[in-house]
């Protein structure tokens, strides 16, 4: 990316003030005397918005007349996170807004407070979409990311007197929604069910019900860029045609059934994440986003054209599938192509396969979504029989590379037998042109087990993009001090915008004046998190103890357990006299996590956790040397509070699963240490910072699969370890459980038997590594030191260079021309 200067902002104070105040009397009809938080919030929301207005206007301009590929980023979830500063930022208007909305009589804080943040994504994979736009639309690509406003995001977690999850719903379009725009004049028709027949020849797809998928648009501004591309997020709403029939025999509810129905489909955002999908609500949302964004960019690129050349198609855009979800674009492109521009198969198939890339996310072969043949041929009976067909074309390509009938067999995209299913990964491998996995390790293992038969037939197909997160959102607005420290220290602010200009960095961790300054931003940090946290969530915490976070979806694979089991392992060596207390390092444990409601073993564990905290933080025998808060609801809004307070930072999944992290590289860049395993993006980021600025504990991925085979036996490393019996004794004994013994039985039996990510066997490396990481830290000027090498060597995690990445290896574009 070109290095940009942070953007001169398009007003002064006293115009934007005049700004808010036209937005209150026209939009709202309130005055400045009655307006209250939430309405400057909205004004300005709006205000703002009219400043991205018209550079929005000219990139779409552009990119319809330009000649460069747009990027569409096809994806089920986008986490964007508050809107306003963000906004601000990029636009290079964070001074006037503060000095203007003071100068209004209100606390800036309190005004962007005032936000309510959309939860329409899971987690790492949702929040990854989210930059990726703020990234494309940085370095100036024109791009739309398509996918679903839900109506209500993922649930927001509360915990009960037990301790255990509680989930509500989140309708956060219940509040004012300054930022998107519905557009009812562009909706698309979205249909569903009924059957195929023959009509002179050709197949017709006569569906029974459609619903009209009708656009909000949200601005992405660019930072510097002068660009601002479309997030265009589909909402359901119903066709007014209802059963007068019914309706006048006085069955009014059932008169109004169908249309109900067909406003769920964007009601509600599955609140999984790496667990296995099977939901039909979920297949009829992941076609409606799909179908509407496919019509829409046959819409956008060839305007008012009847019969459009759509052999340039790939030429206009190019689609990227994040993850499974939208595969089912693939059938739907080949049946607009066939069905509605009369194009032949090998034609259609040479624009589809040029058109589509597919992300994979994962490595858990249960998260790779399969769809039943059944449930396809309902819902959607043309688009099975396309699958069927490019099933056939697909084996038949396959017999002529090879003869090997076992591996054929093997990559059939619909499998065989009694209950037939349509594997997604498949699908997208065959129809696209890229596969990408989200590290190297991913990917070489994406290479070698997941998509093994793929990869050997068609090799040039693969390739690594590495995530990346945004350093507006993450340092810039998350971190203010610490942004301040990095200008300062490197004597520019263009690091916002070319993160490897952080490498500059590395000199100054030799400067004890620059290391000073480093500690006071992040015991600032952690002073300002502190009364946030009081604030907010009611609790203390002490920021003279080491801040040691841990905040990621639950998930057995991530081990959240172990972070658990090594905690209870302290505590109990200090109520047991096996440490002294004197020589323990005072330490603040945080963790944030939701659980998915349906999965036992993750809410269990959360209930553990929350007890482990009620009891550890009520217990004089340890106060100030340890203490565990769990603030419900982790969100971005918490993230950005939480990541730049943080010292040591948990990546500690078991090798092999977690396919990237993103979580890692936001820590990192806001100066925390990593303790971590060989996983995901952690291989790359010790291999960046270097060995001796990361904590590396546990078994490798060859490890694993080695213990795997010999036979895994968890018991032996509970009987060998005194630490890990006292913990897992301490569980069992109801220690945490108000003296109730069966409360954790489960995550016991289940460690002690099976504990098929290995945490047992990974426990004393982690107890271990524990010294050295409190050795470190009693030494604040080395630890700091490691700490700025962290930072100044991870600038290759922005997402601004994964968007390079994909520019250069998957989607051939670039940006447009000024
Ligand atoms: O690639 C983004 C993230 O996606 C996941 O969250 C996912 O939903 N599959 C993975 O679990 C993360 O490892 C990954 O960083």
């Amino acid at each position: 990316m070109t290095e940009q200067t942070a953007p001169k902002s398009p007003v002064t104070t006293e115009q934007f003030i005049d700004e808010i105040k036209e937005q209150l009397k026209y939009n709202q009809g309130v005055t400045l005397e009655q307006a209250t938080d939430a309405d400057i919030y909205v004004a300005s929301s709006l205000a703002v918005r009219r400043h991205l207005m018209d550079s929005w206007t000219a990139t779409q301009k552009a990119m319809v007349e330009g000649n460069t590929k747009a990027v569409g980023y096809l994806s089920a979830e986008f986490l964007i996170g508050k809107q306003l500063r963000n906004a601000l930022l990029n636009l290079g208007m964070l001074t006037e807004f503060d000095e203007a909305v003071k100068t209004l009589g209100h606390d800036p804080q309190l005004v962007v407070d005032a936000e309510y943040e959309p939860g329409l994504g899971n987690g790492g994979l949702g929040r990854l979409a989210a930059c990726y736009v703020d990234s494309l639309a940085s370095l100036g690509v024109p791009a739309f990311g398509y996918g679903i406003q839900y109506k209500y995001g993922i649930f927001k977690q509360e915990f009960d007197a037990e301790g255990k999850q509680v989930e509500r719903p989140d309708y956060w379009l219940a509040n004012d929604e300054p930022w998107g725009h519905i557009d009812y004049n562009r909706s698309q028709k979205v249909s569903f069910g009924g059957e195929v027949v023959e009509e002179n020849g050709k197949k017709v797809w006569k569906p029974v019900w459609s619903v009209r998928a009708v656009p909000v648009d949200y601005m992405v501004p660019g930072y510097a860029s002068g660009r601002v591309d479309t997030l265009r997020l589909w909402s359901a709403k119903s066709y007014d045609e209802f059963d007068l029939l019914t309706f006048n025999k006085s069955e009014y509810l059932d008169a109004v059934k169908p249309q109900v129905e067909a406003e769920n489909i964007s009601k509600i955002l599955y609140p999984e994440d790496s667990t296995p999908q099977g939901k039909r609500l979920r297949l009829e949302q992941q076609y409606f986003f799909v179908a509407a964004s496919l019509h829409d960019a046959i819409r956008v690129f060839y305007p008012g054209q009847d019969k459009p050349d759509l052999t340039t198609f790939p030429d206009k855009i190019t689609f990227q599938l994040n993850d499974t979800h939208p595969v089912i674009g693939i059938p739907e492109l080949m049946r607009i192509l066939i069905d509605e521009y009369d194009y032949d198969w090998d034609t259609a198939w040479d624009i589809t396969t040029k058109t589509f890339n597919y992300t994979c996310h994962t490595l858990l072969p249960e998260a790779l979504e399969v769809w039943p043949v059944d449930l396809i041929n309902e819902l959607l009976p043309r688009h099975m029989e396309i699958i069927n067909e490019i099933n056939e074309h697909f084996l038949a390509e396959l017999k002529g590379l090879t003869r090997d009938k076992e591996r054929i067999n093997r990559m059939r995209i619909v499998t065989e037998g009694e209950h037939p299913q349509v594997r997604m990964a498949y699908l997208a491998t065959a129809g696209g042109s890229h596969v990408n996995g989200v590290a190297e390790l991913h990917s070489q293992l994406l290479k070698d087990v997941t998509l093994r038969d793929f990869s050997d037939l068609f090799p040039t197909k693969f390739t690594n993009v590495t995530n990346g997160v945004t350093p507006r959102r993450f340092i810039r607005l998350a971190n203010p001090r610490l942004s301040a420290l990095i200008t300062e220290g490197l004597g520019t602010d263009k690091w916002l915008s070319d993160l490897d200009l952080l490498q500059g960095l590395v000199p100054l961790a030799n400067d004890d004046e620059f290391v000073k300054k480093f500690a006071e931003v992040k015991h600032a940090n952690k002073v300002a998190f502190a009364n946030f946290a009081k604030d907010r969530y009611g609790f203390e915490a002490n920021p003279d103890t080491m801040f040691n976070t841990m905040v990621k979806r639950l998930h057995e694979y991530k081990r959240q357990s172990l972070k658990i089991l090594a905690l209870i392992s302290r505590y109990a060596a200090i109520k047991n006299g096996t440490v002294n207390v004197d020589d323990v390092l005072p330490r603040t444990v945080f963790f944030g996590a939701k659980a998915a409601p349906g999965y036992y073993m993750a809410k269990l564990t959360i209930q553990l956790i929350n007890n482990v905290a009620r009891v550890v933080n009520n217990d004089p025998d340890v106060k100030g040397k340890l203490a565990v808060h769990f603030p419900a609801n982790y969100n971005v809004r918490l993230a950005q509070h939480l990541i730049p307070a943080t010292e040591l930072d948990e990546q500690i999944s078991q090798a092999g699963k977690e396919a990237s992290g993103t979580g890692n590289m936001k820590f990192a860049l806001n100066g925390a240490l990593t303790v971590g395993t060989l996983d995901g993006a952690n291989v790359e980021i010790r291999e960046r910072v270097g060995a001796d600025n990361f904590f590396l504990f546990g078994l490798t991925v060859d490890e694993v699969e080695a213990l795997y085979e010999e036979g895994y036996d968890p018991a032996k490393y509970y009987e060998a370890d005194p630490r890990l019996k006292m913990a897992i004794d301490m569980i069992s004994s109801g220690t945490f459980s108000d003296g109730d013994r069966n409360t954790y039985a489960p995550l016991v039996a289940d460690w002690l038997t099976k504990d098929y990510f290995m945490t047992l066997a990974d426990f004393s490396a982690y107890a271990d590594i524990q010294y050295q990481i409190e050795d470190l830290y009693r030494q604040p000027m080395e630890w700091n030191r490691k700490a700025i090498l962290n930072v100044a060597n991870t600038g290759y995690f922005s997402s601004d260079r994964a968007i390079e990445d994909y520019l250069e290896r998957i989607w051939h574009t670039s940006p447009l021309a000024d």
